[in-house]
């Protein structure tokens, strides 16, 4: 099914306070990333999708990161439960966006899941299993997708933060991975298109119907996916590179 819509939300003003797992050698600088979402939205639309830009929500740091509030297949979205305290409530606002356009059911914690932990390929929804998503979210995502004909595949993710900041799904099927940071063959029949290891961070790539966004400054990483007979728009996103997050997680798409 074509996608239509996304729903996106601009960087915070406490951005800098975003959740890290090591920090960076410089703040984020809040002006240029807000700049830089702008350039993303711009990409959105110029791809055919109507935005839906939400207002930033200064109380949450992450709030632009919106692709962990909810999990959306088949007309309907998972609104999901946050492992992390400071992310609970950004779903709020994004849930008010989604029910007019797919019947929206909510996860209940003690279940947690982030939607960055989970890839669609046809009919298989992967899933990592990560320090923010467990098993009552897979088990939440059994019972929303199943009976809409979605496989949910389990996949130990080591120690990324989530399944999607290792990698991701090309338009044609095949997975962007990169190289060493999932177990060999987790994707089964499915083909893998590796990047080196010091690109790791540009394995989070968005595919849309008729190009593919990337992170600037990847040159490798580019060239793979343009062989492939990709169109590739690359985008800078230096500043959600700093908060660990990218290009998929920052829309959702429906
Ligand atoms: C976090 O740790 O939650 C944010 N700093 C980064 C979230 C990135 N989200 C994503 O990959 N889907």
């Amino acid at each position: 099914m074509r996608l239509r819509h996304a729903i996106t939300r601009a960087p915070s003003a406490r951005m800098p306070e975003a959740l890290v797992r090591e920090r960076p050698a410089a703040p984020v600088d809040v002006a240029r990333g807000r700049r830089q979402h702008a350039a993303y939205e711009a990409a959105l639309a110029d791809a055919g999708l109507t935005v839906t830009s939400l207002p930033p929500l200064d109380a949450h740091p992450d709030c632009c990161f919106v692709e962990d509030t909810a999990v959306v297949a088949r007309g309907v979205a998972l609104v999901t439960a946050s492992a992390a305290p400071s992310r609970r409530g950004e779903e709020e606002a994004v849930a008010a966006a989604l029910a007019p356009r797919v019947r929206v059911v909510r996860m209940e914690p003690p279940a947690t899941l982030d939607g960055g932990d989970c890839l669609r390929v046809g009919e298989r929804l992967f899933v990592g299993l990560s320090a923010r998503s467990n098993a009552g979210g897979v088990d939440a995502l059994r019972r929303t997708f199943e009976p809409l004909g979605l496989a949910i595949v389990p996949l130990p993710v080591g120690d990324a933060l989530h399944l999607k900041s290792v990698c991701s799904a090309l338009p044609d099927g095949r997975i962007l991975v990169a190289a060493g940071r999932l177990p060999a063959d987790c994707f089964g029949e499915l083909e893998v298109v590796e990047i080196p290891e010091d690109e790791a961070a540009a394995a989070n790539c968005l595919s849309l119907a008729d190009r593919v966004l990337v992170a600037d400054g990847f040159p490798e990483t580019r060239a793979r996916i343009e062989a492939l007979g990709h169109r590739v728009v690359a985008l800078d996103v230096s500043e959600m590179h700093k908060a660990d997050g990218a290009l998929t997680c920052l829309s959702i798409l429906l």
